[in-house]
């Protein structure tokens, strides 16, 4: 070497990098010796995070702990359901107990800078609506005024409402309960001539109600609700990981990825981008400790985005929307996995 400094360098580079990419931080290292992702969830949310009558939990976000379960540890099954409701979720997670929420948490400022946590991305582009009686014969949210309103304590949807009706002067009295199954029987019951919550909340609700047709969801949507899997922080290989298992679903939806053809796009394809994606060149995988077919598991497990969002957003009768991909007007674009 002509500089003797380069030497030094070259070392400090050789010892830097294999010990950069051995290390795991301390949340993925305790799941990997676990053999365990504990995935703080909702108590019940149709579409979200719900236990069908086998006890096996479906939604969307119940398959992005699957889809993160078999990235690290290749196995879906290896996931602890933890229930958590909107006021316990982050101590949950502050405390431990959980290595993640994916639980319909919208993603805010306040919530990445002081809770000792950060969001990986957004899972569900959502905003907060109303329902109401069909027979109250409201149309629009401007009738409001004067209305006693069911809504959860400890969300987003408690303070977008003091806004709403702060803005539009209107008056509202509250009626604040904890518990989801209990707001969804008081509102049944006629306790409350309003609830509201993130619009794919009320659909999931209005499903559970005795006559769903007694009910309406009114058009305007107040917030936005940007929902996605949180983490707590100091743990960045754990981070990228949860980060680009979310952006990979994405982007196998957007190059034709699924669940039924992932296996032959493995042995067969020479499109240089969906190689990359099934690990057959580049080091997407490996750069992130995992193995290069990773997200070959991962899609086999769970189906890609839009697979993910039909089966079990489907259900509740809502559009793709602004979630749909970029390519389709949408919102839901994924860097490029590369
Ligand atoms: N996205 C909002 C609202 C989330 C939320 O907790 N919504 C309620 C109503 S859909 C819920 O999931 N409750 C379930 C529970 O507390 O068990 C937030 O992050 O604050």
């Amino acid at each position: 070497m002509k500089f003797p400094w380069m030497r030094s360098l070259a070392v400090a580079a050789a010892l830097a990098v294999p010990a950069l990419a051995a290390h795991a931080g301390p949340t993925l290292d305790a799941i990997k010796s676990k053999g365990v992702l504990r995935c703080g969830v909702n108590t019940g949310l149709l579409g979200f995070s719900a236990p069908d009558s086998q006890g096996k939990w479906t939604g969307i976000d119940a398959d992005f702990c699957r889809a993160v379960a078999t990235a690290i540890l290749g196995d879906p099954n290896k996931v602890q359901y933890v229930p958590t409701n909107a006021q316990n979720r982050f101590t949950a997670l502050q405390s431990g107990e959980v290595d993640m929420l994916s639980r319909n948490t919208t993603w805010t400022s306040s919530r990445d800078a002081s809770l000792g946590s950060v969001f990986a991305g957004v899972l569900f582009y959502d905003g907060q609506g109303f329902m109401v009686k069909k027979s109250a014969n409201i149309s629009k949210a401007s009738q409001l005024n004067g209305a006693t309103i069911c809504v959860q304590p400890g969300t987003t949807t408690e303070l977008n409402l003091t806004d709403y009706f702060r803005v539009k002067r209107m008056s509202f009295k509250p009626v604040v309960i904890a518990e989801l199954n209990q707001i969804e029987q008081a509102f049944f019951a006629g306790r409350c001539d309003v609830y509201t919550t993130d619009r794919s909340g009320l659909a999931a609700t209005r499903l559970k109600a005795p006559k769903p047709d007694d009910y309406i969801v009114l058009p305007e949507a107040i917030s936005k609700e940007p929902l996605g899997p949180m983490i707590r922080r100091g743990d960045w290989e754990f981070f990228t990981i949860v980060r680009w298992t979310l952006n990979g679903l994405i982007e196998a939806e957007e190059y034709g990825m699924a669940a039924a053809n992932a296996d032959k796009l493995k042995a067969e394809s020479k499109d240089p981008p969906i190689m990359r994606l099934v690990g057959t060149s580049g080091d997407v995988g490996k750069g992130m400790g995992l193995d290069n077919d990773w997200l070959v598991k991962v899609i086999k497990a769970v189906g890609n985005y839009g697979e993910m969002y039909t089966r079990n957003i489907g259900p509740l009768g809502l559009a793709r929307g602004q979630n749909a991909l970029w390519t389709d007007d949408g919102l839901m674009y994924a860097p490029p996995l590369r």
